[in-house]
Protein backbone atom coordinates (compact mmCIF):
# COMPACT_ATOMS: atom_id res chain seq x y z
CA UNK A 1 0.00 0.00 0.00
CA UNK A 2 2.74 2.67 1.44
CA UNK A 3 5.59 3.21 -1.37
CA UNK A 4 8.90 4.40 -0.71
CA UNK A 5 10.42 1.97 2.03
CA UNK A 6 13.00 -0.19 1.51
CA UNK A 7 12.79 -3.86 2.89
CA UNK A 8 16.36 -3.92 3.72
CA UNK A 9 16.36 -0.42 5.41
CA UNK A 10 13.77 -1.73 8.08
CA UNK A 11 15.95 -4.73 8.54
CA UNK A 12 18.35 -2.77 8.98
CA UNK A 13 16.83 0.10 11.09
CA UNK A 14 15.48 -3.12 13.77
CA UNK A 15 18.94 -4.39 13.84
CA UNK A 16 20.08 -1.13 15.35
CA UNK A 17 17.85 -1.15 18.06
CA UNK A 18 19.40 -4.75 18.27
CA UNK A 19 16.45 -7.08 16.75
CA UNK A 20 15.84 -9.38 14.30
CA UNK A 21 12.78 -9.10 12.08
CA UNK A 22 11.03 -11.48 9.65
CA UNK A 23 10.58 -11.09 6.46
CA UNK A 24 7.03 -11.36 6.26
CA UNK A 25 6.81 -9.26 9.38
CA UNK A 26 8.31 -6.87 7.19
CA UNK A 27 5.27 -6.87 4.88
CA UNK A 28 2.88 -6.45 7.59
CA UNK A 29 4.73 -3.62 8.49
CA UNK A 30 4.74 -1.71 5.48
CA UNK A 31 1.47 -2.29 4.66
CA UNK A 32 0.21 -0.69 7.67
CA UNK A 33 2.65 2.34 8.69
CA UNK A 34 3.28 5.64 6.77
CA UNK A 35 7.03 5.82 5.52
CA UNK A 36 7.19 9.08 7.44
CA UNK A 37 6.63 7.59 10.56
CA UNK A 38 8.76 4.42 10.52
CA UNK A 39 11.65 5.51 12.98
CA UNK A 40 8.81 5.99 15.28
CA UNK A 41 6.84 3.28 14.83
CA UNK A 42 10.19 1.11 15.06
CA UNK A 43 11.13 2.83 18.20
CA UNK A 44 7.80 2.43 19.74
CA UNK A 45 7.66 -1.69 18.46
CA UNK A 46 11.41 -2.42 19.74
CA UNK A 47 9.95 -0.82 23.34
CA UNK A 48 6.87 -3.52 23.47
CA UNK A 49 8.11 -6.46 22.16
CA UNK A 50 10.02 -8.98 24.24
CA UNK A 51 11.59 -11.65 21.82
CA UNK A 52 14.55 -10.88 19.81
CA UNK A 53 13.45 -12.33 16.41
CA UNK A 54 10.25 -10.37 15.75
CA UNK A 55 7.52 -12.50 14.38
CA UNK A 56 4.36 -11.49 12.34
CA UNK A 57 2.21 -11.79 15.14
CA UNK A 58 4.29 -9.34 17.16
CA UNK A 59 3.41 -6.51 14.32
CA UNK A 60 -0.70 -7.65 14.68
CA UNK A 61 -0.56 -7.42 18.30
CA UNK A 62 0.69 -3.97 18.33
CA UNK A 63 -0.70 -2.30 14.77
CA UNK A 64 -3.48 -0.85 17.42
CA UNK A 65 -0.97 0.83 19.19
CA UNK A 66 0.27 1.94 15.90
CA UNK A 67 -2.86 3.33 14.48
CA UNK A 68 -3.62 5.07 17.42
CA UNK A 69 -0.10 6.77 17.20
CA UNK A 70 0.28 7.89 13.76
CA UNK A 71 -3.71 9.46 14.52
CA UNK A 72 -2.06 11.46 17.60
CA UNK A 73 0.80 12.42 14.74
CA UNK A 74 -1.30 13.52 12.15
CA UNK A 75 -3.78 15.49 14.85
CA UNK A 76 -0.13 16.99 16.55
CA UNK A 77 0.48 18.55 12.41
CA UNK A 78 -2.86 19.65 11.89
CA UNK A 79 -2.51 21.67 15.28
CA UNK A 80 0.90 23.37 14.27
CA UNK A 81 -0.21 24.13 10.37
CA UNK A 82 -3.27 25.80 11.83
CA UNK A 83 -0.71 27.50 14.55
CA UNK A 84 0.92 28.99 11.62
CA UNK A 85 -1.47 30.50 9.75
CA UNK A 86 -3.71 31.93 12.85
CA UNK A 87 0.04 33.62 14.25
CA UNK A 88 0.47 35.20 10.97
CA UNK A 89 -1.29 39.23 11.55
CA UNK A 90 -2.60 40.66 8.36
CA UNK A 91 -2.70 43.90 7.79
CA UNK A 92 -2.69 45.21 3.89
CA UNK A 93 -0.49 42.68 1.83
CA UNK A 94 1.30 42.63 5.17
CA UNK A 95 1.60 39.47 7.09
CA UNK A 96 3.29 39.33 10.41
CA UNK A 97 4.75 36.27 12.68
CA UNK A 98 6.08 37.34 15.89
CA UNK A 99 5.66 36.70 19.75
CA UNK A 100 3.57 39.51 20.91
CA UNK A 101 0.82 38.40 22.72
CA UNK A 102 1.87 34.58 22.79
CA UNK A 103 3.90 34.35 25.46
CA UNK A 104 3.60 31.84 27.80
CA UNK A 105 7.12 31.62 29.94
CA UNK A 106 7.49 31.69 33.62
CA UNK A 107 11.01 30.82 33.78
CA UNK A 108 11.16 27.68 35.96
CA UNK A 109 12.75 24.33 34.94
CA UNK A 110 10.35 22.96 33.41
CA UNK A 111 10.15 25.35 30.97
CA UNK A 112 13.59 25.53 30.33
CA UNK A 113 13.33 21.96 29.57
CA UNK A 114 9.89 22.34 27.14
CA UNK A 115 12.59 25.17 25.53
CA UNK A 116 15.04 22.76 24.63
CA UNK A 117 13.10 20.28 23.72
CA UNK A 118 11.38 22.03 20.87
CA UNK A 119 14.53 23.28 19.92
CA UNK A 120 16.01 20.06 19.42
CA UNK A 121 12.66 18.45 17.80
CA UNK A 122 12.75 21.30 15.18
CA UNK A 123 15.92 21.32 14.28
CA UNK A 124 16.27 17.80 14.27
CA UNK A 125 13.29 17.68 12.05
CA UNK A 126 15.19 19.71 9.70
CA UNK A 127 18.59 17.77 9.92
CA UNK A 128 16.27 14.32 9.48
CA UNK A 129 15.70 14.91 5.83
CA UNK A 130 19.06 14.43 5.17
CA UNK A 131 20.05 11.82 7.68
CA UNK A 132 18.86 9.09 9.37
CA UNK A 133 19.78 9.32 13.35
CA UNK A 134 20.64 6.30 15.51
CA UNK A 135 19.38 7.27 18.74
CA UNK A 136 22.97 7.74 20.82
CA UNK A 137 21.52 4.91 23.49
CA UNK A 138 22.29 2.11 20.58
CA UNK A 139 25.71 3.06 19.59
CA UNK A 140 27.33 0.46 22.52
CA UNK A 141 25.93 -1.84 20.07
CA UNK A 142 27.09 -0.99 16.85
CA UNK A 143 31.16 -1.03 17.55
CA UNK A 144 33.17 -0.51 14.26
CA UNK A 145 30.22 0.93 12.56
CA UNK A 146 29.35 3.31 10.47
CA UNK A 147 26.56 5.71 11.94
CA UNK A 148 25.01 9.00 11.19
CA UNK A 149 23.73 11.05 15.04
CA UNK A 150 21.62 14.10 15.77
CA UNK A 151 22.42 15.84 18.99
CA UNK A 152 22.44 19.38 20.71
CA UNK A 153 25.96 20.22 21.42
CA UNK A 154 26.83 20.15 24.95
CA UNK A 155 30.75 21.17 25.00
CA UNK A 156 33.57 21.43 22.63
CA UNK A 157 37.17 21.20 24.09
CA UNK A 158 40.50 21.26 22.21
CA UNK A 159 42.89 17.68 23.18
CA UNK A 160 46.48 17.57 22.79
CA UNK A 161 46.79 15.42 20.02
CA UNK A 162 45.46 17.52 17.35
CA UNK A 163 42.07 16.97 18.05
CA UNK A 164 38.82 18.57 19.42
CA UNK A 165 36.00 16.31 21.67
CA UNK A 166 32.40 17.60 21.01
CA UNK A 167 30.66 16.38 23.62
CA UNK A 168 26.49 16.00 21.86
CA UNK A 169 23.15 14.85 23.62
CA UNK A 170 19.81 13.78 22.04
CA UNK A 171 16.94 12.21 24.31
CA UNK A 172 18.32 8.81 24.62
CA UNK A 173 21.71 9.41 26.14
CA UNK A 174 25.54 11.50 25.34
CA UNK A 175 28.46 10.72 23.37
CA UNK A 176 31.93 12.21 22.30
CA UNK A 177 32.41 13.06 19.07
CA UNK A 178 36.14 13.00 17.93
CA UNK A 179 36.95 15.78 15.21
CA UNK A 180 40.44 15.47 13.49
CA UNK A 181 41.88 17.35 11.24
CA UNK A 182 39.66 19.87 8.88
CA UNK A 183 37.12 18.65 11.19
CA UNK A 184 38.54 20.09 14.54
CA UNK A 185 38.44 23.61 13.35
CA UNK A 186 34.92 23.02 12.61
CA UNK A 187 34.50 21.71 15.67
CA UNK A 188 36.14 24.65 17.70
CA UNK A 189 33.77 27.26 15.93
CA UNK A 190 30.53 25.32 17.39
CA UNK A 191 28.97 27.77 19.73
CA UNK A 192 27.42 25.07 22.17
CA UNK A 193 23.74 24.36 22.32
CA UNK A 194 23.39 24.31 19.00
CA UNK A 195 21.58 21.14 16.69
CA UNK A 196 24.06 19.01 14.88
CA UNK A 197 24.46 16.25 12.76
CA UNK A 198 27.51 14.13 13.11
CA UNK A 199 28.26 10.61 10.52
CA UNK A 200 31.31 8.83 11.69
CA UNK A 201 32.60 5.58 13.06
CA UNK A 202 32.09 3.82 16.25
CA UNK A 203 34.80 3.37 18.58
CA UNK A 204 34.20 1.67 21.58
CA UNK A 205 32.71 4.83 23.84
CA UNK A 206 33.53 7.37 21.04
CA UNK A 207 32.36 8.24 17.53
CA UNK A 208 35.24 9.09 15.36
CA UNK A 209 33.40 11.89 12.61
CA UNK A 210 33.71 11.87 8.98
CA UNK A 211 31.29 14.65 8.62
CA UNK A 212 29.66 17.40 10.48
CA UNK A 213 26.08 18.50 9.33
CA UNK A 214 24.55 21.96 10.07
CA UNK A 215 20.82 22.16 9.22
CA UNK A 216 21.67 24.98 7.25
CA UNK A 217 19.41 26.16 4.40
CA UNK A 218 18.72 24.67 1.00
CA UNK A 219 19.90 26.74 -2.28
CA UNK A 220 17.34 28.89 -3.61
CA UNK A 221 16.98 31.98 -5.98
CA UNK A 222 17.18 35.65 -4.94
CA UNK A 223 13.68 36.77 -4.60
CA UNK A 224 12.26 39.70 -7.00
CA UNK A 225 10.07 41.85 -6.29
CA UNK A 226 9.61 45.24 -8.31
CA UNK A 227 9.42 47.15 -5.74
CA UNK A 228 11.83 49.58 -2.77
CA UNK A 229 12.43 48.50 0.92
CA UNK A 230 14.52 50.35 3.01
CA UNK A 231 16.61 48.85 5.42
CA UNK A 232 17.76 50.83 8.75
CA UNK A 233 18.68 50.03 11.97
CA UNK A 234 20.03 51.33 15.59
CA UNK A 235 18.06 54.91 15.58
CA UNK A 236 19.00 55.30 18.77
CA UNK A 237 16.99 58.02 19.12
CA UNK A 238 17.52 60.43 22.52
CA UNK A 239 21.24 59.60 22.51
CA UNK A 240 23.19 62.71 22.56
CA UNK A 241 25.41 61.10 19.48
CA UNK A 242 21.81 60.41 17.32
CA UNK A 243 23.19 61.95 13.80
CA UNK A 244 20.58 64.39 13.34
CA UNK A 245 22.30 66.22 10.61
CA UNK A 246 22.55 62.95 8.25
CA UNK A 247 19.11 61.35 9.14
CA UNK A 248 17.56 64.43 7.74
CA UNK A 249 19.41 63.82 4.90
CA UNK A 250 17.58 60.26 4.82
CA UNK A 251 14.40 61.59 5.25
CA UNK A 252 14.80 64.60 2.30
CA UNK A 253 15.99 61.30 -0.03
CA UNK A 254 12.96 59.61 1.16
CA UNK A 255 11.05 63.15 0.12
CA UNK A 256 12.44 62.68 -3.08
CA UNK A 257 15.06 65.66 -2.76
CA UNK A 258 17.93 64.36 -4.10
CA UNK A 259 20.00 65.71 -6.96
CA UNK A 260 21.36 62.43 -8.21
CA UNK A 261 18.31 61.18 -10.78
CA UNK A 262 19.55 57.78 -10.36
CA UNK A 263 19.25 57.70 -6.63
CA UNK A 264 15.88 59.82 -6.83
CA UNK A 265 14.10 57.20 -8.35
CA UNK A 266 15.14 54.67 -5.98
CA UNK A 267 12.84 56.90 -3.49
CA UNK A 268 10.33 56.57 -5.13
CA UNK A 269 10.06 52.59 -5.35
CA UNK A 270 10.07 52.36 -1.68
CA UNK A 271 6.99 51.17 0.10
CA UNK A 272 8.26 49.46 2.68
CA UNK A 273 10.87 51.05 5.58
CA UNK A 274 11.70 47.94 8.25
CA UNK A 275 14.02 49.07 11.67
CA UNK A 276 15.60 46.30 13.38
CA UNK A 277 15.70 47.19 16.77
CA UNK A 278 16.82 49.74 19.34
CA UNK A 279 14.39 52.56 17.99
CA UNK A 280 15.78 54.63 20.78
CA UNK A 281 18.59 55.03 23.30
CA UNK A 282 16.74 53.89 26.27
CA UNK A 283 17.45 54.21 30.07
CA UNK A 284 19.21 52.49 32.34
CA UNK A 285 20.62 50.11 29.91
CA UNK A 286 23.80 50.39 31.43
CA UNK A 287 25.35 52.21 34.08
CA UNK A 288 25.87 56.23 33.68
CA UNK A 289 24.06 56.07 30.84
CA UNK A 290 22.24 59.72 31.71
CA UNK A 291 25.59 61.21 31.14
CA UNK A 292 25.21 59.86 27.16
CA UNK A 293 21.92 60.95 27.16
CA UNK A 294 20.24 64.00 24.99
CA UNK A 295 16.38 63.37 26.30
CA UNK A 296 15.91 61.93 29.97
CA UNK A 297 12.66 60.36 29.49
CA UNK A 298 11.67 57.65 28.08
CA UNK A 299 8.52 58.37 27.05
CA UNK A 300 9.59 61.49 25.72
CA UNK A 301 12.77 59.83 23.97
CA UNK A 302 9.77 57.50 22.30
CA UNK A 303 7.67 60.97 21.22
CA UNK A 304 10.63 62.54 19.74
CA UNK A 305 11.24 58.97 17.81
CA UNK A 306 7.33 58.64 16.71
CA UNK A 307 8.06 62.62 15.17
CA UNK A 308 11.28 61.72 13.49
CA UNK A 309 9.44 58.95 11.75
CA UNK A 310 6.19 60.70 10.92
CA UNK A 311 8.85 62.75 8.37
CA UNK A 312 8.81 59.52 6.15
CA UNK A 313 6.28 59.74 3.46
CA UNK A 314 2.83 58.63 4.25
CA UNK A 315 2.33 55.93 1.21
CA UNK A 316 5.43 54.04 2.77
CA UNK A 317 4.68 51.69 5.77
CA UNK A 318 7.13 51.38 8.49
CA UNK A 319 7.66 47.96 10.41
CA UNK A 320 9.48 48.94 13.66
CA UNK A 321 11.28 46.08 15.21
CA UNK A 322 12.83 46.19 19.03
CA UNK A 323 16.28 45.64 20.53
CA UNK A 324 18.13 45.25 23.66
CA UNK A 325 18.10 49.52 24.33
CA UNK A 326 13.78 49.54 23.94
CA UNK A 327 11.44 49.83 26.34
CA UNK A 328 10.08 45.80 26.67
CA UNK A 329 11.51 42.81 28.13
CA UNK A 330 15.42 42.37 27.21
CA UNK A 331 15.41 38.15 26.80
CA UNK A 332 14.36 36.71 23.36
CA UNK A 333 12.03 36.63 21.74
CA UNK A 334 10.68 40.16 22.46
CA UNK A 335 7.35 40.77 22.15
CA UNK A 336 6.78 44.44 20.24
CA UNK A 337 6.69 48.42 22.29
CA UNK A 338 3.71 47.95 24.99
CA UNK A 339 0.79 49.41 23.82
CA UNK A 340 1.72 53.13 25.54
CA UNK A 341 4.31 53.94 23.67
CA UNK A 342 2.52 52.11 20.41
CA UNK A 343 0.02 54.72 20.53
CA UNK A 344 2.29 57.43 20.43
CA UNK A 345 3.01 56.69 16.52
CA UNK A 346 1.35 57.31 13.59
CA UNK A 347 -0.69 54.49 11.56
CA UNK A 348 1.56 53.52 9.07
CA UNK A 349 3.54 52.53 11.71
CA UNK A 350 3.51 48.50 12.08
CA UNK A 351 5.05 47.53 15.03
CA UNK A 352 6.45 44.40 15.54
CA UNK A 353 8.86 41.92 18.03
CA UNK A 354 12.20 40.67 17.69
CA UNK A 355 12.53 38.39 15.75
CA UNK A 356 9.75 38.71 13.54
CA UNK A 357 8.79 37.07 10.01
CA UNK A 358 7.57 39.42 8.03
CA UNK A 359 6.21 38.94 4.52
CA UNK A 360 5.49 42.48 2.46
CA UNK A 361 3.35 41.38 -0.55
CA UNK A 362 5.42 38.04 -0.81
CA UNK A 363 9.02 39.08 -0.26
CA UNK A 364 9.93 37.23 3.45
CA UNK A 365 11.90 39.18 5.48
CA UNK A 366 13.66 37.68 8.89
CA UNK A 367 13.80 40.85 11.27
CA UNK A 368 16.33 40.11 14.43
CA UNK A 369 18.55 42.60 16.35
CA UNK A 370 21.33 40.82 16.50
CA UNK A 371 22.38 40.27 20.02
CA UNK A 372 24.07 36.90 18.91
CA UNK A 373 26.22 38.31 17.02
CA UNK A 374 28.43 39.53 19.40
CA UNK A 375 28.76 35.84 20.56
CA UNK A 376 29.36 34.49 17.19
CA UNK A 377 31.89 37.04 16.45
CA UNK A 378 33.97 36.81 19.77
CA UNK A 379 33.80 33.12 19.96
CA UNK A 380 35.25 32.53 15.86
CA UNK A 381 38.38 34.37 15.36
CA UNK A 382 37.68 34.77 11.35
CA UNK A 383 35.18 36.58 11.90
CA UNK A 384 34.89 40.21 12.62
CA UNK A 385 33.01 43.21 13.15
CA UNK A 386 33.24 45.09 9.98
CA UNK A 387 31.39 42.38 7.97
CA UNK A 388 28.90 41.27 10.22
CA UNK A 389 27.40 39.44 7.36
CA UNK A 390 29.32 36.52 7.56
CA UNK A 391 28.49 35.81 11.28
CA UNK A 392 24.84 35.93 9.79
CA UNK A 393 25.95 33.07 7.67
CA UNK A 394 26.23 31.16 10.75
CA UNK A 395 22.92 32.03 11.97
CA UNK A 396 21.27 30.34 8.85
CA UNK A 397 24.13 27.54 8.67
CA UNK A 398 22.67 26.17 12.20
CA UNK A 399 19.35 27.31 11.40
CA UNK A 400 18.87 29.28 14.99
CA UNK A 401 19.52 33.43 15.47
CA UNK A 402 21.09 32.54 18.94
CA UNK A 403 22.32 29.54 19.05
CA UNK A 404 23.71 29.75 22.14
CA UNK A 405 21.89 30.19 25.74
CA UNK A 406 22.88 32.69 27.81
CA UNK A 407 26.12 34.58 27.73
CA UNK A 408 25.44 37.93 26.22
CA UNK A 409 21.93 36.94 25.14
CA UNK A 410 19.22 36.20 27.60
CA UNK A 411 16.81 33.91 25.87
CA UNK A 412 12.94 33.26 27.70
CA UNK A 413 12.24 29.95 27.54
CA UNK A 414 8.82 29.80 25.56
CA UNK A 415 7.22 26.76 25.46
CA UNK A 416 8.31 26.64 21.45
CA UNK A 417 11.69 27.56 19.99
CA UNK A 418 10.67 30.87 18.52
CA UNK A 419 14.40 31.55 17.67
CA UNK A 420 14.92 28.20 15.45
CA UNK A 421 14.61 29.34 11.40
CA UNK A 422 11.81 27.00 10.45
CA UNK A 423 10.80 29.05 7.23
CA UNK A 424 13.98 30.48 5.21
CA UNK A 425 13.68 33.74 4.68
CA UNK A 426 14.35 35.67 1.49
CA UNK A 427 16.43 38.46 3.32
CA UNK A 428 17.72 38.19 6.74
CA UNK A 429 18.13 41.73 8.53
CA UNK A 430 20.14 42.17 11.49
CA UNK A 431 21.78 45.45 13.28
CA UNK A 432 22.52 45.92 16.79
CA UNK A 433 26.49 45.94 15.95
CA UNK A 434 26.67 49.50 14.49
CA UNK A 435 28.27 48.39 11.37
CA UNK A 436 27.08 47.67 7.81
CA UNK A 437 27.48 45.03 5.73
CA UNK A 438 25.80 42.88 2.98
CA UNK A 439 25.71 39.33 1.74
CA UNK A 440 24.23 36.68 0.00
CA UNK A 441 23.63 33.03 1.04
CA UNK A 442 22.73 30.14 -0.79
CA UNK A 443 20.41 32.58 -2.06
CA UNK A 444 19.58 34.37 1.04
CA UNK A 445 20.03 38.40 0.95
CA UNK A 446 21.36 39.28 4.32
CA UNK A 447 21.93 42.69 5.37
CA UNK A 448 23.57 44.29 8.40
CA UNK A 449 22.18 47.79 7.99
CA UNK A 450 24.11 50.18 10.67
CA UNK A 451 23.38 52.90 13.29
CA UNK A 452 22.27 56.27 12.79
CA UNK A 453 24.02 56.83 16.27
CA UNK A 454 27.80 58.24 16.15
CA UNK A 455 30.88 56.43 18.18
CA UNK A 456 29.87 56.70 22.01
CA UNK A 457 32.36 57.32 24.60
CA UNK A 458 31.83 53.91 26.25
CA UNK A 459 32.15 52.46 22.43
CA UNK A 460 35.38 54.26 22.54
CA UNK A 461 36.57 52.33 24.68
CA UNK A 462 35.89 48.95 23.98
CA UNK A 463 37.62 49.92 20.51
CA UNK A 464 33.80 49.68 18.67
CA UNK A 465 34.16 51.33 15.07
CA UNK A 466 30.65 52.31 14.58
CA UNK A 467 29.65 52.81 10.45
CA UNK A 468 26.60 54.89 10.85
CA UNK A 469 24.13 56.55 8.45
CA UNK A 470 24.39 53.44 5.51
CA UNK A 471 21.27 52.51 4.20
CA UNK A 472 20.50 49.50 2.46
CA UNK A 473 18.07 49.26 -0.25
CA UNK A 474 16.33 46.03 -1.80
CA UNK A 475 14.83 46.59 -5.24
CA UNK A 476 14.43 43.80 -7.99
CA UNK A 477 16.53 41.46 -6.09
CA UNK A 478 19.41 43.85 -5.79
CA UNK A 479 20.76 45.91 -2.63
CA UNK A 480 21.92 49.18 -3.22
CA UNK A 481 24.05 51.16 -1.00
CA UNK A 482 22.83 54.50 -0.05
CA UNK A 483 25.60 56.71 2.77
CA UNK A 484 24.42 59.77 4.55
CA UNK A 485 27.49 59.83 6.65
CA UNK A 486 31.45 61.37 5.46
O1 LIG B 1 25.26 47.69 20.94
C1 LIG B 1 26.14 48.26 20.04
C2 LIG B 1 27.40 47.45 19.95
O2 LIG B 1 28.19 47.71 21.14
C3 LIG B 1 27.20 45.96 19.91
O3 LIG B 1 28.11 45.33 19.01
C4 LIG B 1 27.52 45.49 21.26
C5 LIG B 1 28.49 46.50 21.76
N1 LIG B 1 28.33 46.57 23.21
C6 LIG B 1 27.30 47.11 23.86
N2 LIG B 1 27.41 46.91 25.18
C7 LIG B 1 28.58 46.24 25.37
C8 LIG B 1 29.31 45.75 26.50
N3 LIG B 1 28.86 45.92 27.77
N4 LIG B 1 30.48 45.11 26.29
C9 LIG B 1 30.96 44.95 25.04
N5 LIG B 1 30.33 45.39 23.94
C10 LIG B 1 29.17 46.01 24.09
P1 LIG B 1 23.98 48.40 21.54
O4 LIG B 1 22.96 47.35 21.69
O5 LIG B 1 23.57 49.50 20.63
O6 LIG B 1 24.41 48.94 22.88
FE1 LIG C 1 22.26 49.50 19.02
ZN1 LIG D 1 21.58 46.64 20.27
Amino acid sequence: MHQGVDNKLIVAKFAMHGYNIHPSAVEILKKNVNPQNIDFVISHICKLVNSFIITPDDIVSVLDTIKEFEKKVRDAEKKTKTKVEEVYKHSEGIKIRDITGRSSCEGSIEDFVAYFNSRFEKLSKILRKRIRPTPISALHRLNGEQVEVVGIVNSVRETQNNSAIIELEDKTGIVNVVATDRLKDQALELLGDEVIGVIGTVRGRNIIADRIIFPDVPMKDRAKFDFGVVFISDTHFGSKEFLQKEWNMFINWLNGECEEKKVAELAEKVRYVIVAGDIVDGVGIYPDQEKDLAILDIYKQYEFAAEQLDRIPENIKIILSVGNHDAIRQAEPQPALPKEYRDLFSKNVIHVGNPAYVELNGLKVLIYHGRSLDDIITRIPRLSYDRPHEAMIELLKRRHLSPRYGERSPIAPEKEDLLVIDEVPDILHCGHVHTYSVGVYRGVILINSSTWQSQTEFQKKVNLNPMPGNVAVYYNGGIARLRFCN
